[in-house]
């Protein structure tokens, strides 16, 4: 018979499989698909039932995913949250039903956070800091006035909100630094050429720096810069997020100059901190993904050793 002890967060099962109810925002951006691709590889290498669903970056279809882990009496609920707040009716419902929940990636705005037992995933204001900070350093030398153009994420998501909040840190007191456009590419090439398109239609000549929340976006928006008759890298520098291997094709061809590293790779640390639960243990509230800047000039060396 199955031995069930009761302990803790979670209850300890003896040889039975665990399942893991994932809920996923969809496949926008090559992070994404990394993303997905690592939790899929890491839960069956833990021998863990996965049950991933796509929410195509839609709220209503992440609830819905979430309810139905619930009616499936899963061990665990898992999700990275499409934007920060509307979670708390769902999340309540999980803990009714003793189904401990994760957040990776993403983090949710819920006044109560018992709703959530910890969130895996990447300091986004910090990410927001380093992409400003390369911009500070490579301007140093220069007097006239930086201007720059922004391509948000997600409207309401976290990485948009802190992306933006860790830039605007660095720039507030520096006069020189002026965000003269900025609005939402929802992280996908398709809408980050779009935009792009808007802002040189608008601006022209008077961008020097696109600041793009991640590379997806700024891949687009390098096509729309190309079609207009400017180099992207040169005559507007462009600094983004997530190191994926299309930021370094990118920056390989002199067209990008700088990404910062925003980790996909959760899956392994999921799959130990859901192990963990199962066992009893007490999970930390966050866990903090350690990420790094990677500017052009070490595109070319760092490209082999890339996971993702
Ligand atoms: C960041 C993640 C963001 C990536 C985008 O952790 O939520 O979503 O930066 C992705 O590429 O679409």
């Amino acid at each position: 018979g199955l031995a069930l002890i009761l302990v803790g967060q979670g209850c300890q099962k003896e040889n039975k499989q665990i399942t893991l109810g994932f809920s996923q925002i969809g496949a926008e951006s090559e992070w994404r698909t990394a993303n997905t691709k690592s939790i899929e590889e890491s839960a069956k290498a833990a021998g863990i039932d996965l049950k991933l669903s796509d929410a195509q970056q839609k709220q209503e279809n992440q609830i819905k995913a979430i309810r139905s882990f619930i009616a499936q009496k899963v061990d665990v609920i898992a999700f990275s949250p499409v934007v920060e707040t509307g979670w708390e009716p769902v999340l309540r419902e999980a803990k009714e039903a003793k189904i401990p929940v994760i957040l990776t990636d993403r983090a949710v705005d819920t006044k109560d956070d018992s709703l959530w037992v910890s969130f895996m995933g990447s300091d986004f204001v910090e990410e927001g800091r380093r992409a400003a900070n390369w911009l500070v350093e490579k301007t140093k030398d220069q007097k006239d006035p930086v201007n720059i153009v922004e391509l948000q994420g997600t409207v309401g998501s976290a990485p948009a909100i802190d992306r933006k909040k860790g830039f605007e840190e660095v720039i507030k007191d520096k006069p020189q630094f002026k965000i003269i456009r900025s609005q939402t590419g929802d992280f996908t090439r398709a809408k980050g050429k779009e935009v792009m398109e808007a802002f040189l239609k608008a601006e022209g000549k008077n961008i020097n720096v696109l600041y793009a929340h991640n590379d997806d976006m700024a891949i687009g928006a390098i096509q729309a810069i190309e079609e207009a008759g400017l180099r992207p890298g040169k005559d507007i520098l462009i600094i983004s997020i997530d190191a994926v291997k299309g930021a370094f094709e990118a920056m390989m061809a002199g067209k990008l100059n700088v990404t910062v590293e925003c980790s996909p790779l959760l899956g392994p640390q999921l799959m130990t901190a859901v192990k963990d639960l199962m066992a009893g243990k007490q999970l930390p509230k966050r866990i903090v993904t350690e990420e790094g800047v990677f500017p052009m000039e070490t595109a070319a060396q760092e490209f082999p050793k890339r996971k993702y």
